[in-house]
C-alpha cells in the first residue's frame, strides 16, 4: 500500500473515531492544518521527478477533498448528536405538578399581600400605580404640600433628616406617600387618577408604631371631581377590600394642611374581646384620611384651582393588613420569623384580583 493511501486509512478511522467536535477539530489540523501530514505530502511533490508528480498530485488532491468532506460530513453527525443529547436533558413535561421549590413553599408577606390587593382594587376602578424615591426633599415633602416650616410635622423628633447639603437644605425620608402625588402633578397636566403605594417613614417606635411603615395614597385630579365622588370610591373601596357586600361608614370632619375641606373615616365594626370584624356591630374603627385637595398645593405645583379641583386619600397598609387577617402584633411584620410567616403568609400563585377572588 502506498504512502497516501495509508493515510487515507489511519484518517478515516481518526475521523470516525472523533467523540466531539473538538476532537475532529484536531484531527483537521493534524491532517490539513499547516505542519499536517497532507500538507507535509503535498510539500514532497516538489522534491519528485515529473512523473512521479504527474500521478501523486492529483492523487493528493483528491485525498486532500475526501479528508475534507468526510471532516464535513462527521461534524455534521456529532453536531446532531450533540444537539439531541441536549434536547434530551433538556426534556420538559409541562403536564408534571408542581415539585417542592421557593415558588410553592415560599410566602408573601400580608404587607405585600395587602399592597397587591390594594392595587388590584383601584386599578380596577381606573387608577394607575405611580411610585417615587424614599429619600425626597422638603419641597415634595412638605413645602408643596403647604405644610408650613413651624409645622409640628417637619420637627426633627417626627421626620428622618439627612445632613445639610452644600446649599444648607436637607434631605428627608419621606413621611408619607403624598410627594408622589407631587410629582405626578408636576410630570403632566391633568386630568389625574392614581394611587401610590409605598415605604414611609418616622421617627416613631412603639406597641403600635414602627420606624418604617406602608401606606397607600390617591389622587384624582380633574374639572369636575368632588366630594361624592370621593365617597363613592371610599365605600366601593373598603367593601371590596373587606369582601363584604354592605359597609357602614362614617365621614368625620378633621384638619390636614394639604386638603380643604379634610375627613376622617371611620368604618362599622364589631369587636369582641381581641377580635375586630369588619361590617358588622356598633362600633366605629378609623381607617382613613381624605379631603379634597388644598387650592394652595394646586396652585404650588401649577395647576389653576378655578379650572381644576379634585380629591386625596391616604391609608396605612400594616394596620389594615392586621385587622383584616386577625394579625395581633405589629411587630412580627418586621421580625422575618419563618413560622409566623408560614402561618399568616400568602402563597406566590394566589395573585389578588377582584374576578378570581382577593384573599381565597
Ligand atoms: C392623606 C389624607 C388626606 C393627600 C393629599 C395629597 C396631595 F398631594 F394631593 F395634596 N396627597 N395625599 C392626603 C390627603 C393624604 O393621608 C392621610
Amino acid at each position: 500500500m502506498s504512502n497516501h493511501e495509508e493515510l487515507a486509512r489511519i484518517l478515516n478511522d481518526e475521523i470516525n473515531a472523533a467523540a466531539d467536535e473538538a476532537a475532529l477539530e484536531a484531527v483537521r489540523v493534524s491532517a490539513l492544518g499547516k505542519k499536517g501530514r497532507i500538507s507535509q505530502l503535498m510539500k514532497s511533490l516538489g522534491s519528485m521527478d515529473p512523473e512521479e508528480r504527474k500521478v501523486m498530485g492529483p492523487a493528493l488532491n483528491g485525498l486532500k477533498n475526501e479528508v475534507q468532506q468526510a471532516i464535513a460530513q462527521r461534524q455534521q453527525v456529532l453536531y446532531s448528536q450533540a444537539l439531541d443529547a441536549r434536547l434530551e436533558t433538556e426534556k420538559l413535561d409541562v403536564t408534571l405538578p408542581l415539585q417542592a421549590s421557593a415558588l410553592t413553599s415560599g410566602r408573601i408577606h400580608p404587607v405585600s399581600q395587602v399592597m397587591d390587593e390594594i392595587a388590584a382594587i383601584f386599578g380596577d376602578m381606573g387608577f394607575a400605580i405611580a411610585e417615587g424615591p424614599d429619600i425626597e426633599d422638603d419641597f415634595h415633602n412638605f413645602t408643596a404640600l403647604n405644610i408650613p416650616p413651624e409645622h409640628p410635622a417637619r420637627q426633627m423628633h417626627d421626620t428622618f433628616y439627612f445632613g445639610e447639603q452644600e446649599d444648607g437644605s436637607r434631605l428627608v425620608l419621606r413621611t408619607h406617600t403624598s410627594p408622589v402625588q407631587i410629582r405626578t402633578m408636576t410630570a403632566g397636566p391633568p386630568p389625574h387618577r392614581i394611587v401610590a403605594p409605598g415605604r414611609t417613614y418616622r421617627c416613631d417606635s412603639d406597641q403600635t408604631h414602627t420606624p418604617m411603615f406602608h401606606q397607600i395614597e390617591g389622587l384624582v385630579i380633574d374639572k369636575e371631581t368632588h366630594l361624592g365622588h370621593l365617597k363613592w370610591v371610599l365605600e366601593e373601596f373598603c367593601k371590596a377590600f373587606f369582601e363584604v357586600d354592605t359597609i357602614k361608614m362614617r365621614f368625620r370632619p378633621s384638619h390636614f394642611p394639604f386638603t380643604e375641606p379634610s375627613l376622617e373615616v371611620d368604618i362599622g365594626c364589631a369587636r369582641l374581646g381581641n377580635e375586630i370584624r369588619v361590617g358588622e356591630g356598633d362600633d366605629w374603627l378609623e381607617i382613613l384620611g381624605c379631603g379634597m385637595v388644598h387650592p394652595q398645593v394646586l396652585r404650588n405645583v401649577d395647576i389653576d384651582p378655578e379650572v381644576y379641583q379634585g380629591f386625596a386619600f391616604g391609608m396605612g397598609i400594616d394596620r389594615l393588613a392586621m385587622l383584616k387577617y386577625g394579625i395581633p402584633d405589629l411587630r412580627a411584620f418586621f421580625e422575618a420569623d419563618l413560622r409566623w410567616l408560614r402561618h399568616y403568609g400568602f402563597t406566590s400563585l394566589d395573585i389578588p384580583s377582584l374576578h378570581g377572588g382577593l384573599s381565597r
